[in-house]
């Protein structure tokens, strides 16, 4: 009997990990209202970290369009704040870059990063 539970509680473990892997949100998001607030983000140190960079809208907290939008930034290679066309490496952005470029500078802010994965 006890033997079986652990299997169940191992699998049970798997699944979670698995959930781990797609969504941040989805992972920390303890009161189920779709985003972060920064109590939820101290589970990820990466996120807590830089949470007011991350929150680009400043609403208080963080969505899984703006995390991802961060990970995009991180790509920013010359810390200019912007990702420009040679610094973006995702391919659906990539494509999409002269949209999402609301203000025609040439290059991505979180911001116009962010409205990529909100749609
Ligand atoms: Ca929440
Ligand atoms: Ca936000
Ligand atoms: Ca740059
Ligand atoms: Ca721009």
């Amino acid at each position: 009997m006890k033997f079986s539970k652990v299997i169940i509680t191992f699998s049970a473990l798997f699944l979670l990990a698995g959930a781990a892997v797609a969504s941040e949100v989805k992972k920390g998001d303890k009161d189920k209202d779709g985003h972060l607030d920064k109590m939820e983000a101290k589970a990820f140190p990466m996120l807590s970290n830089h949470f007011d960079i991350i929150d680009t809208d400043k609403d208080g907290t963080i969505d899984q369009a703006e995390i991802d939008a961060h990970k995009i930034m991180m790509g920013d290679k010359d810390n200019d704040g912007t990702v420009d066309k040679s610094e973006v490496k995702h391919k659906g952005l990539a494509k999409a870059f002269d949209k999402l470029d609301t203000d025609k500078d040439g290059t991505l802010d979180a911001k116009e990063v962010a409205a990529f994965f909100k749609k």
